[in-house]
């Protein structure tokens, strides 16, 4: 079997980069996305490159985003055009092969395998994929190729932003051993420090440990670090119609214990899932809210829902619950939401949709659009949801 190619697609600070894109003053400036008024609750969807100069990030609140960066340009999320952008880029991706794993709006997998005795090799792909978003959607993108997916998302990240790196197996040890544990999946801030007080800071000084101890100290997560230092990793790139679910979860830089920011999140994640769900003509019947802890304690809980869904609203609501049950006001550092038992027939899909639904799909349809022209802040939304239910 020939090796295979990945090449893996991260846009470059996405959602701010759009809005420079869009107004030419924005252009050098320290901009952050996440709500016009850092005076108030929110919470940053992301910065500008200008702006993480100051130290923004995203999943800051607002209000310390606002202390760092008080000259700083906030502006609402606009995610009806982000979702255009994406669906843009995506179709680029679409047209070099069908194996496109959508991890967000902004990132992708993309196995070219297959595709080069078509379009020439995968490096060759990979440029001509950065060119034309460049050319068609005037955005940055960078981009890694390599031979599996841990590689292919490294080497994105090595030359962050308008990025473009090749992992083969001349170069492997050269970029990849350098780099800290910390870089390897798995590799959280507790299993970081385990592994600091081993003596074992990079992903080399892991290659070389033996797999034996590693494993006797980690368990599983100790094979799977020893196989990802070795360069290896079997994963597949699953095309979102053949996934079992879609999902999506965020890691907090920051420990976060204020529940307005951690809904405004949530609902930031159930917005992509939807979206997610939405592009794919996909319907899921069952809802999982996942939160781990600063203690790395993880808990998940889900729900079945009375009908399938891929509305943002009904989503929304089942994950709240199970976010407000699982939530004991311990700081969190991993928010996840992911909906399950898809179903992809649009035919089957037809009997669910009485009356009441076809309102409430128009009444997101008009959300959206409000959404567009005058920009509302997520957490408003969440809020408004609240009053509505
Ligand atoms: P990322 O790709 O993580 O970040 P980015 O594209 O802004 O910056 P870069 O890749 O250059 O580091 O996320 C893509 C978009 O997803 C981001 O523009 C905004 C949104 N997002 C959130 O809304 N909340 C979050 O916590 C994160 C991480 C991203
Ligand atoms: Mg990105």
């Amino acid at each position: 079997m020939s090796e295979r190619k990945i090449i893996h697609v991260d846009m470059d600070a996405f959602y701010a980069a759009v809005e420079q894109r869009d107004n030419p003053e924005l252009k050098g400036k320290p901009v952050v996305v996440g709500g016009s008024d850092p005076t108030r609750r929110g919470v940053v969807s992301t910065a500008s490159y200008e702006a993480r100069k100051f130290g923004v990030h995203s999943a800051m609140p607002l209000r310390e985003a606002y202390r760092r960066c008080p000259e700083g340009i906030y502006l609402p999320v606009n995610m009806s055009k982000y979702r255009r952008v994406s669906q843009q880029i995506f179709d680029i991706f679409l047209e070099y092969t069908p194996l496109v794993e959508n991890i967000s709006l902004d990132e992708a997998f993309l196995d070219v395998t297959g595709s080069q005795r078509l379009f020439g090799s995968a490096e060759k792909i990979g440029r001509e994929i950065k060119e034309r978003i460049r050319k068609e959607v005037n955005l940055t993108a960078s981009i890694g190729i390599s031979y599996n997916k841990f590689l292919a998302k490294l080497a994105s990240d090595l030359e962050k932003p308008d990025g473009f790196v090749v992992i083969d197996r001349s170069n492997f040890k050269r970029l990849v051993h350098p780099l800290p544990v910390k870089r390897l999946w798995g590799v959280g801030s507790r299993m970081e420090e385990k592994l600091h007080a081993l003596g074992l800071r990079t992903i080399g000084d892991v290659a070389q440990a033996s797999p034996l101890y590693l494993k006797k100290q980690f368990g599983v997560a100790g094979e799977q670090i020893y196989m990802l230092s070795q360069g290896i990793d079997g994963r597949p790139v699953v095309p979102e119609r053949e996934a079992k679910s879609v999902g999506r979860e965020t890691t907090f830089p920051d420990d976060v214990v204020d529940e307005e920011v951690l809904l405004a999140t949530l609902m930031q994640l159930v917005e992509d899932v939807g979206f997610r769900l939405r592009r794919n003509k996909c319907w899921g019947r069952c809802v999982t809210v996942k939160v781990r802890y600063a203690g790395f304690e993880t808990h998940t809980r889900q729900a079945q829902l009375l009908r399938q869904t891929n509305l943002e609203t009904e989503i929304y609501t089942e994950a709240k619950k199970l976010f407000t049950h699982l939530y004991d006001g311990r700081p969190v550092r991993l928010l996840g939401v992911t909906v399950s038992q898809l179903t992809f027939s649009e035919e089957q899909q037809l009997e669910f949709f009485e009356q009441e639904r076809q309102k409430e799909q128009a009444l997101a349809e008009v959300t959206d659009l409000l959404r567009q022209k005058y920009g509302r802040p997520l957490v408003m939304r969440a809020r408004g949801l609240e009053r509505k239910e």
